[in-house]
């Protein structure tokens, strides 16, 4: 899917400002074919919940509404116009004019519909329905409860079985773009590299729609040159002496894509894209033939008043705070971020692992590995989930959308699943299967795993190229006992070491909860001294073992979470506070990531 962009035959209006809003008590039925009964002002793009004083809306379950007019350029209105989402979360039934033109489900991923038909000369009404609801068809799972008030009234409740606050509503840019009526839709990029003689085959393929006589390649340079070019829907273009695109040193091309007909280009669409080859190979993850080293972060799209909004101050503040401490890269915990992050990261040469919102699909909880042992183990997780259609949906819309970014390099299928218990295996490997059959790019592909998925109790390890853990040692388990959590988390590494020594090893999530500002002279849990010993002693294992290739800390900053008695307004594993400030930690961590190459 292509992003929006403005070229030589296409115009984007972007309908980002203060929309209309209203929450739905259900009351009485919405008539779509009027303007809506709205008061309150909600900008857009970002999320409603942190937007008011009203802890009614902050805390909404069920259905909101949102509504705005616009009025169409004449000029635009010959050509074939599109209404597009980047996410809406996390359903949505989008009208206009008092018409239902598209619905889609699944909150961070983007959607459009074509509009021609509905547009009227004059002032036209978008009408925004979304529900913030999940339950066990969804992605992310939460626990959904219908009752009744008092009065009879139904009541909806929802219990997030995630770590983030379930934030919603119309959260990156909402736009309408134009093309011709024969246009180019779709591009994929498959570059492949000759790292023993620096050249490059660019292979693609490009869709279009409509009349088309020719379709025209041309590949530009950093400095604007052409370095290749071809004819037709499918390319192979040979470049010479080529610019790879390395961690923390972007280089990027341009494929410029142009649509003939009688003799005429009608349209064109530049696509930017790195070359570059990922492999994994003999334990190692191989970014350019090179063993690399990911040093970063589990994150979030987590910010005061935006909520889970686009905020692209605060994207271009994360990656140059990233790129300060020497850090390289971060996983989009817990599901795909915007476009314009993604753009950003391929940029700035930061290495993304790509997440899809499979979080929460563990109904069942216990630290006791013991029972999880059992050969037969099983919860009711894989019986009582009915996930499989929305994990199959949002794995092919991420991989369609984020197919051409250099800074993806590898999938994450899952955080956290329930992969000790039986069913687990039989879960994932069609959703693994996908996901390698729809990758142009053939990237690895992993599932973060839980504490209690240990090398005895996982039954998807053989599904995983990298093996990814979340581990806390010394905070969930053995809280403050740092001398037992480096035992554990060293003879863990060790032992996954010795049964899959082709598997790369990397943490993608390890962390304490730190209150900023909170000291202790005894390095107590919960201050900066005891966050700092904490990363210290992973440190100090990390660096013993061989096919260990990355840390992903948890988390880059503090984030808002539901309520929950180990929560004091979010949880506050960030190295960074919420608002960006330094802990303690971050000067220990800066001063070991510069140390340590990108390349080892
Ligand atoms: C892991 C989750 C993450 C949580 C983190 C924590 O993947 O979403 O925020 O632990 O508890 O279980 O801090």
């Amino acid at each position: 899917m292509l992003y929006p962009m403005e070229t030589a035959s296409r115009v984007v209006l972007d309908l980002s400002g203060v929309w209309r809003f209203m929450i739905d008590k259900e009351q009485i039925p919405v008539d779509v074919t009027r303007p809506l009964p709205a008061t309150l002002s909600m900008a857009v793009p970002a999320s409603f919940n942190d937007q008011t004083a009203s802890k009614e809306i902050r805390e909404h379950v069920g259905y909101v509404w949102y509504e705005r007019c616009f009025e169409m350029p004449q000029l635009l209105r010959q050509e074939r116009l599109v209404l597009r989402f980047g996410s809406a979360t996390h359903e949505a039934w989008v009208y206009l004019n008092g018409h239902l033109i598209t619905h889609h489900k699944g909150g961070f991923t983007p959607f459009e519909v074509e509009i021609n038909d509905d547009l009227v000369t004059g002032e036209n009404r978008l009408t925004v329905k979304l529900s913030n609801m999940l339950d066990y068809t969804t992605l992310p799972v939460g626990h959904y409860k219908e009752t009744q008030n008092e009065t009879g009234q139904r009541v909806r409740q929802l219990d997030e079985n995630f770590d983030f606050f379930n934030y919603a509503g119309l959260q990156r840019p909402v736009k309408i773009y134009s093309t011709p009526h024969s246009y180019i839709r779709d591009i994929t990029l498959t570059p492949k590299v000759n790292l023993t003689n620096h050249s490059a085959v660019v292979n693609g393929e490009i869709e279009t729609v409509g009349d088309v006589e020719q379709v025209v390649v041309t590949i530009l340079d950093e400095d604007n040159q052409v370095v290749g070019t071809t004819s037709g829907k499918t390319l192979a273009i040979e470049l010479n002496s080529v610019h790879l695109w390395q961690p923390g040193k972007a280089y990027l091309y341009r494929a410029k894509v142009e649509l003939y007909q009688a003799g005429q280009v009608i349209d064109t669409y530049i696509e930017t894209f790195g070359i570059r080859q990922i492999a994994v190979k003999a334990g190692k993850f191989l970014i350019n033939g090179q063993p690399f080293y990911f040093k970063g972060f589990g994150k979030h799209e987590d910010a005061y008043i935006h909520g889970r909004g686009l905020s692209e101050p605060q994207n271009v503040l994360d990656l140059s705070l990233m790129k300060q401490m020497g850090a390289n890269s971060f996983r989009t915990s817990h599901y795909p971020y915007s476009e314009e992050m993604m753009r950003l990261c391929d940029r700035e040469g930061i290495v993304v692992i790509d997440e899809v919102p499979a979080v929460g699909l563990m109904l069942s909880f216990t630290f006791d590995v013991s029972a999880l042992e059992k050969d037969d183990f099983e919860d009711d997780t894989w019986e009582k989930l009915r996930t499989a259609e929305a994990h199959r949906q949002a794995i092919t819309e991420m991989i369609d959308r984020d197919k051409n970014h250099a800074s993806v390099v590898m999938w994450s299928i899952s955080n956290e699943a329930a992969n000790f218990s039986k069913g687990a295996y039989e879960y994932f490997k069609p959703l693994f299967d996908l996901a390698r059959k729809l990758d142009p790019q053939q990237r690895p592909c992993t599932s973060t795993s839980i504490m209690m998925t240990t090398l005895k109790t996982d039954r998807c390890l053989a599904l995983a190229d990298v093996i990814a853990l979340n581990r806390y040692y010394g905070w969930y388990m053995g809280n403050g006992d740092l001398k037992a959590a480096e035992t554990a988390t060293r003879e863990e590494l060790l032992a996954y070491q010795a049964k899959f020594p082709d598997k790369p090893i990397m943490y993608t999530e390890y962390g304490a909860d730190t209150i900023a500002g909170l000291h202790s002279n005894y390095d107590e849990p919960f201050s900066e001294e005891f966050q700092e010993d904490y990363y210290r002693m992973c440190s100090r294992v990390f660096d013993e073992v061989t096919n260990f290739v990355g840390e992903q800390l948890w988390n880059f900053a503090d984030f808002q979470t539901k309520f929950g008695i180990q929560r004091v307004q979010g949880n506050k594993k960030g190295i960074f506070t919420r608002a960006r400030e330094p802990k303690m930690v971050v000067r220990y961590l800066t001063q070991r990531w510069r140390n340590i190459p990108d390349f080892n």
